[in-house]
């Protein structure tokens, strides 16, 4: 059957990209040759894993994960820690203020503790210092005696800051992820996965760089391949961070993030770490299970509330912190900085939509700034504004004729190539295709409004850019079950580039009248009927929608799978991502998917909006739910 097309959209705006199907034969093979269900073989092959493939995709081995010596400079790496450590030099680990930089930081630092070596860490304010390896920084290790500097999570662009390392008689090892320039700082050793890494799997985090560090320190320190108990506890420790990391980062979890997320969050229930339990006591939990989502959304923001709201160094320390008293004190203050930014962010927020919503026409691309407003959430705003308004985005907080800012891009619109357009009129900035950071003076800011909507018009297709909401499968009314979702399960962890398969739902009724629930007022809980069967549902952000879903609605609904409780039998429900009314009831024999779609799903018959379900930009995504 040829690739199913059609050009339903979703109240939410989104376009939804459906499915191709897959051949009969092929879905045979698969379950032959992976041991797994029809559905989880059709929804394998739709995201283009072989059936070759299938079985290790399931059940990751840990001893597939590519072995250290994949990562070049490694071995380096491993010899001048050790002479340091044998010298009792002082080692300095330098990282990054976010998840992925603090649990690099804590996964050596706890292996460092074990070898008894003397060491520190440094992490730069983000604010005031800003991200990445700094002269002043490096000034002040180099004065209290450091010999060893190793940089995590950042550092492979410090080309002028390991000079003047090197000049203040500092060894430098740069261990990063970030894209490296073409000319690289001249440090004593550098690792990372995409500088002469032929064998490594080139997506590893910050942390997940520091885990192969770790790992091939501790094989050298053992000297042997296999660990001996105290290293091998220290490794499960860091196999839990570096899933953190891996996962607050929103790198793919494919390859050798996906065998480090499944085994990290399993290691999360074994390990003993009194700043991570604190924290979950008081992350409410709400189901009960430690997967990818719950420390997403959950754990992650709450560790990064430290760096965007105070400094990062007490989220470190309650990751380092052998104490449950001091940890639960740390926890409770990460859970008082993570509610002051939910706050801020809401009240920014409300502020920015409201500019936009004044200006005399939506721009292609979004730019606001003010001095009010807090430097550490510009840019979750940012990725609101590109939820809510269907462009990109940049917001800036004003420090006199400074601005700095954060921006989103959506599909269509490259934020790093918009950047690089703008160079000549901006003081620095980088970033990807998702998201950047610039710095401009605000004489520029007019000059930068008019070429960056230049550019973002240049890229926007007609009718604005749209953003999709692609489709897994589509499901017939019987066959929606807890067996379903128990099959799907095999598939987690789920994260980026493995979302939680979505299904298409053509006939569900609304079968009670959709409440507004949490505290943004953009979270819908209603109950839908798919067949003989009611499920529950929530909907974030379609809550704007929720008045035209009146009881017994005819609904087509796109759905994630979502498990309630932790029991063998637990139930299933929906997290709903979009839906479309459909005014006539399905025809009992249906010709062909293609055809029936379009009878049934009509366009929206409220007044058209730009919102939309913001499927592709993970670090948005990531950032929005805790709000
Ligand atoms: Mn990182």
């Amino acid at each position: 059957m040829d690739k199913l097309r059609m050009d339903a959209t979703g109240i939410s705006g989104a376009r939804w990209e459906m499915p191709g199907e897959p051949s009969v034969d092929a879905i045979r093979a698969m379950v032959v040759q992976a041991h797994c269900t029809p559905l989880v073989a059709s929804l394998l092959l739709g995201r283009g894993i072989s059936a070759q493939s299938a079985k290790s995709f399931l059940s990751p081995s840990f001893n597939e994960l590519s072995p250290p010596e994949s990562l070049s400079g490694i071995s380096s790496a491993v010899e001048l820690i050790v002479d340091c450590i044998s010298r009792n030099g002082l080692i300095a680990i330098y990282g990054d203020y976010d998840v992925d930089g603090i649990t690099s930081i804590a996964i050596l630092s706890r292996l460092l503790n074990l070898a008894g070596a003397r060491h520190q860490y440094y992490i730069p304010h983000r604010i005031d210092e800003g991200y990445g390896l700094q002269i002043p920084a490096i000034d002040q290790l180099a004065d209290q005696g450091v010999n060893l500097l190793i940089t995590v999570d950042c550092g492979i662009s410090a080309v002028e800051a390991v000079q003047h390392a090197n000049a203040r008689s500092l060894c430098v090892i740069i261990t990063d992820h970030h894209e490296p320039p073409a000319a690289l700082p001249s440090a004593a050793a550098i690792v990372h996965p995409r500088v002469d890494s032929p064998g490594a799997y080139p997506q590893l985090c910050g942390a997940g760089v520091a885990h192969k560090l770790a790992w091939a320190l501790s094989r050298r320190l053992c000297q042997s391949q296999k660990v001996s108990e105290p290293f091998r506890q220290v490794l499960l420790e860091a196999t839990a961070l570096a899933a953190l990391g891996t996962i607050a980062d929103v790198v793919p979890l494919t390859g050798d993030n996906r065998i480090l997320v499944k085994y990290g969050l399993k290691a999360l229930g074994q390990i003993h770490m009194p700043g991570l339990t604190a924290l979950a006591e008081l992350a409410q939990n709400q189901n009960g299970r430690v997967d990818g989502e719950y420390v997403g959304f959950s754990i992650a923001p709450r560790l990064n509330a430290a760096g965007r709201m105070g400094h990062a160094r007490e989220a470190l320390e309650l990751l380092l912190s052998d104490n449950p008293t001091r940890a639960a004190e740390l926890a409770a203050e990460l859970d008082k900085l993570n509610r002051r930014r939910q706050q801020t962010d809401r009240k920014i927020t409300e502020q920015a939509h409201a500019r936009v919503a004044a200006m005399p026409a939506l721009p292609s691309a979004i730019v606001v700034y003010d001095e009010s407003w807090h430097a550490g959430v510009v840019g979750i705003v940012a990725s609101r504004l590109v939820e809510r308004f269907a462009r990109p985005a940049f917001v800036f907080q004003q420090d006199g004729d400074l601005l700095s800012g954060s921006a989103r891009g959506l599909p269509g619109f490259d934020v790093h190539a918009a950047i690089e357009h703008a160079r000549h009129l901006i003081i620095s900035g980088g970033g990807h295709a998702a998201a950047g950071g610039v710095k401009l003076r605000l004489e520029n800011i007019a000059g930068f409004i008019d070429c960056l909507e230049k550019f973002a018009a240049s890229v926007m297709p007609r009718g604005g850019f749209t953003k999709t909401l692609s489709i897994d499968a589509i499901m017939k009314s019987d066959e929606v079950d807890a067996q379903a979702l128990h099959e799907i399960e095999n598939m987690a962890p789920f994260g980026a580039a493995n979302p939680r398969p979505r299904f298409l739902i053509q006939d569900a009724v609304i079968d009670s009248p959709p409440r507004l629930i949490g505290a943004s007022g953009r979270t819908v809980a209603l109950r839908l009927r798919v067949g003989n069967q009611v499920f529950d549902a929530v909907g974030f952000g379609l809550g704007t929608h929720a008045t035209i879903l009146k009881r017994g609605a005819k609904v087509a609904a796109v759905v994630e799978f979502k498990p309630a409780g932790e029991s063998r039998f637990r139930k299933l429900q929906f997290r709903l991502l979009d839906f479309a009314l459909r005014s006539s009831d399905p025809p009992a024999a249906c010709p062909s998917l293609h055809e029936q779609m379009h009878k049934q799903i009509h366009e929206p018959i409220n007044e058209p909006t730009n919102e939309t379900v913001n499927e592709t930009i993970h670090l948005a995504a990531q950032e929005v739910i805790q709000g």
